[in-house]
């Protein structure tokens, strides 16, 4: 008769750092950096966890797996009027709202993410008449806080009218307690009531003249994007801000993006999101 009896040579196997197993079988772990290293076919759209550089211990992101091939770390979504998007630098820096619903997912993150591969950025837009847009950019990061969240971006596909992003590349962002816009006497992100890559684009008199201004700046068709002085002047800051009110109902307020024809300021969703190149 044998007995079995635990032996203290009995050994046993462990996986390595960063991977992951019985001790026999080891896989490497998935430590995702974005939503694309998650994606796997039949992954559904909702909310994951993510490891980009710099944040061991995971962000909650919203991944988009089931339209358009994929694999997309979205960081921006406007759909109703729920989500304030009036905030200071440091609720724009940590992020707000929830990822699977309206959200700005943290400027400190969007750094982290864009500058640990190259990145194609997307923005889908629909307006009052329910038609759908995108635009494309072959590449998008933005800097670190030192350097304000500068915006880079490369070349503009996509089936919006206009590449209304590129006149706010090399700029710094803005938030209503943080004025880098160039603007001595306005601050962009107070007018407009968001927070953007706002810069000194125009003033209606560096163009015309005072009587023109007159007559324009009242008349101007996409009365959104420019806001009056109170001098029979207006000033121009960009020609999108997808930050803004959902709502606005005062001149300058709206979420916009310039060629949408009559409907600029009517943009009633919008979703910023990236994916590796
Ligand atoms: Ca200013």
């Amino acid at each position: 008769m044998t007995r079995l009896v635990m032996s203290e040579s009995i050994r046993r196997c462990y996986c390595i750092d960063g991977y992951e197993g019985d001790g026999v079988n080891c896989t490497r772990k998935v430590v995702p950096k974005d939503c694309q290293e998650l994606y796997v076919d039949g992954s559904s759209d909702g909310v994951y966890t993510i490891y980009p550089d710099g944040w061991p211990s995971g962000i909650q992101v919203y991944c988009e797996m089931e339209s358009n091939v994929g694999g997309w770390t979205v960081f921006q979504r406007r759909s109703t009027a729920a989500v304030d998007f009036y905030r200071d630098w440091s609720e724009y820096k940590n992020g707000f709202g929830n990822p699977s619903q309206d959200h700005w997912l943290g400027n400190k993150y969007i750094y982290s993410i864009t500058n640990q591969k190259t990145y194609q950025l997307r923005i889908d837009l629909r307006n009052s008449r329910s038609s759908s847009y995108y635009a494309l950019y072959s590449s998008f990061s933005i800097s670190d806080e030192s350097d304000k969240y500068r915006l880079s971006i490369g070349s503009f596909s996509g089936t919006v009218g206009q590449n209304s992003l590129s006149n706010s590349n090399n700029k710094q962002f803005s938030t209503k307690d943080q004025d880098n816009d160039g603007w001595s006497n306005y601050d962009c992100a107070e007018r407009h009531r968001g927070a953007w890559w706002f810069g000194r684009d125009y003033l209606c008199r560096d163009h015309y003249s005072a009587s023109n201004c007159r007559s324009y700046c009242p008349g101007y068709d996409n009365y959104c994007e420019a806001f009056p002085d109170g001098n029979e002047n207006c000033a121009h800051c960009a020609n999108s801000h997808l930050n803004a009110d959902y709502d606005g109902s005062t001149r300058g307020t709206n979420i916009f993006w310039e060629d949408l024809g009559q409907f600029d300021c009517n943009v009633q969703s919008v979703e910023m999101k990236i994916r590796p190149n």
